[in-house]
């Protein structure tokens, strides 16, 4: 199983955001200057509440629920601290219930609107609920399906913040040590508390984060052709079984 938490180490600490290459390039780093992030995560977590708030804009439908299914990923491109964002929010899935053609549906709807690729995807869980065995197996699948190179451009931005109180998201995690195994197996973590319409340092921390993430992958993107070439493989290995 591809999925090994202990695998990498979180990085979270902030840095300045990185210098933006402009030039076109072979190995299909970064070539312009957008930032495209995908919103991943089982339904009703806030993928697109996450969405609205990153954007400051009530541009994604909230409060989907599974007879809405069936609706697409979708993609919405606006400045953001000064700077182009595209936030692609994908109808989320239920793993076990939500058909897996479907799933996969959504997914490849999700790269294809990225163009270039994905610099980060935002992998949304709830605070306000205990963490479970389908968030678990939800991981795995997207891990499965993307291939490990995934955990590299996650950050695992948690919602309903609010809840922490006078906790630290640290000191929550200690008490969840499935979760937070989780978290050390992906690029980052974030708290966002999507109420908190006025507060737009979470949005302006998580970009900051989101450039840290871009440096450390020496501004490499997640590519269509990555997606592809990790399908292929799991083709070729049922094939095989
Ligand atoms: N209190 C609180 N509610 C939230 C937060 N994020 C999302 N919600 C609520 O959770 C529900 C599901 O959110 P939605 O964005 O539609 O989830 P999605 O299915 O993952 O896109 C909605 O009622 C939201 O208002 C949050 O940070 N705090
Ligand atoms: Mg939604």
């Amino acid at each position: 199983m591809a999925f090994n938490p202990s695998e990498r180490k979180r990085r979270n600490s902030l840095t300045e955001p990185p210098h933006m290459s402009e030039d076109p390039s072979p190995d299909r780093t970064d070539s312009d200057s957008e930032m495209r992030m995908v919103l991943l995560g089982k339904i009703g977590t806030g993928k697109s509440s996450s969405g609205n708030t990153i954007l400051n804009e009530k541009t994604f439908g909230v409060n989907f629920t599974f007879e809405h299914i069936t609706s697409k990923s979708m993609r919405v491109s606006r400045p953001v601290n000064g700077r182009m964002v595209g936030v692609i929010d994908t109808p989320g899935m239920f793993v076990g219930v939500t058909p897996e053609d479907k799933m996969k549906v959504h997914f490849e709807e999700a790269i294809d609107l990225a163009h270039l690729g994905v610099h980060v995807f935002l992998l949304v869980m709830r605070l306000d609920v205990r963490f479970t065995e389908v968030d678990m197996n939800t991981v795995k699948w997207i891990v499965e399906n993307f291939g490990e190179e995934i955990q590299k451009h996650t950050i695992v931005l948690f919602t309903h913040g609010n809840v922490l109180q006078e906790r630290s998201i640290e000191q929550h995690l200690d008490l969840v040590p499935d979760l937070k195994g989780v978290v050390q197996s992906m690029a980052g973590y974030h708290v966002f508390e999507n109420e908190n319409e006025d507060d737009k340092t979470q949005v302006t921390e998580l970009l900051e984060k989101i450039n840290e993430v871009k440096n450390n992958n020496g501004n490499k993107i997640y590519t269509r052709e990555m997606y592809s070439e990790v399908q292929r493989k799991k083709q070729l290995s049922c094939l095989v079984l």
